[in-house]
């Protein structure tokens, strides 16, 4: 084979070379592992916009908008849109396309969705490393879609560079979901179909919500940004608002991507040292054994757990190092 490597074809922007890698870090294969290692010297540079809220609130509309607005500052971009219910290939991703098909043709603007089934807690990871992929293929902006509802993808959201937490008016209800666990990652605040009744409401209750937060001198208040996707009203001060909050946080922006590391290194060590475990330290069956031995009662799951650490660190622990 005389092609260049993937991972050179990435660096070079080409738009089948970064579906293939995007496709290898969704089937979770030892090549997509191979390229992130390949990649990742190459990459820090794009700025990673997370966009949630719940189902219907016009995300995928919005993000599309964002997307021609962002287009017109020149800046390049890829889209990630994490769907919860479909396949990779199936048709509820279709509607996503459609609205999005605005850009179909722009070589500048690649759009991928990804399907929640079948990753296991594994989406925030490929979630990640697909948005590494853009950076390294030079996109200037990653916006990522999600649907709020599960912590998989608060935790998406959460390690973006900002996040945009979307809702819509007359949802009084949906106002106080928020405090459960969305209004905390917020950095800054959509009140989308604002052509509807009541978005000065919803404003209103946001900002109530805020009020009773004590926000340090100089410290970052979410700004709460009425926007109409359909026509694209509001979506040039939302990108004003996301500057300014990149602005704000242009000397703490360091310590959100160690947050973002560590919370990678966490899951993927986690993932590996499960996979260690099953392939090396228990005994072919002996993993549904020791389940049906707690489903028993023969033993509990802290001493279940204990005596497999104890085989799989073995001599490597901490602890078993000689101190000096
Ligand atoms: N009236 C009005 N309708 C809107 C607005 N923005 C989006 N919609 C409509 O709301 C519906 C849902 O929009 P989507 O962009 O698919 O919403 P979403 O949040 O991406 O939906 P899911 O990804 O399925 O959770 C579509 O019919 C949009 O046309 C708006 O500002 N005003
Ligand atoms: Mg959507």
């Amino acid at each position: 084979m005389t092609q260049a490597p993937l991972s050179d074809r990435v660096r070079q922007g080409d738009p089948r070379a970064i579906a293939r890698a995007i496709s290898l870090i969704e089937d979770e294969a030892p090549d997509g592992a191979e390229l992130v290692r390949r990649l990742f010297a190459d990459t820090g540079k794009a700025y990673l916009v997370g966009v949630t809220g719940p189902p219907g609130a016009g995300k995928s509309t919005l993000v599309d908008r964002m997307t021609t607005e962002f287009r017109r500052g020149g800046a390049t971009v890829g889209v990630v849109a994490v769907d919860p219910t479909s396949p990779f290939s199936g048709g509820a991703i279709l509607g996503d396309r459609v609205r999005m098909q605005g850009h179909a043709g722009d070589p500048d603007v690649f759009i991928r969705s990804m399907a929640t089934r079948g990753h296991l807690g594994g989406l925030a990871r490929a979630t990640s490393e697909v948005a590494l992929v853009f950076d390294a293929a030079g996109k200037d902006i990653v916006l990522i879609e999600t649907v709020g509802v599960g912590q998989d993808e608060i935790d998406i959201v959460r390690t973006a560079d900002v996040s945009i937490v979307t809702i819509v008016p007359g949802a009084g209800d949906e106002v106080q979901a928020l405090k459960a666990g969305i209004m905390e990652i917020a950095d800054i605040f959509v009140v989308n179909k604002a052509d509807r009744e009541g978005a000065d409401r919803t404003v209103a209750s946001i900002d109530a919500l805020l009020s009773l937060q004590h926000f340090a001198e100089g410290e970052w208040r979410p700004p709460i940004v009425k926007t109409e996707a359909t026509t694209g009203r509001g979506v040039p001060e939302l990108l004003e608002a996301i500057e300014r909050f990149r602005a704000h946080t242009a000397e703490t922006q360091g310590s959100r991507r160690q947050a973002r590391a560590e919370w990678r290194v966490r899951e993927l060590l986690g993932q590996r040292f499960l996979r260690h475990v099953e392939r090396h330290v228990l005994a072919e069956g002996e993993f549904e054994q020791v389940l049906g031995r707690i489903a028993n009662r023969e033993i509990d799951p802290y001493t279940a757990v204990d005596g497999i650490l104890a085989r799989a660190v073995g001599e490597h622990s901490r602890e078993s190092v000689p101190e000096e």
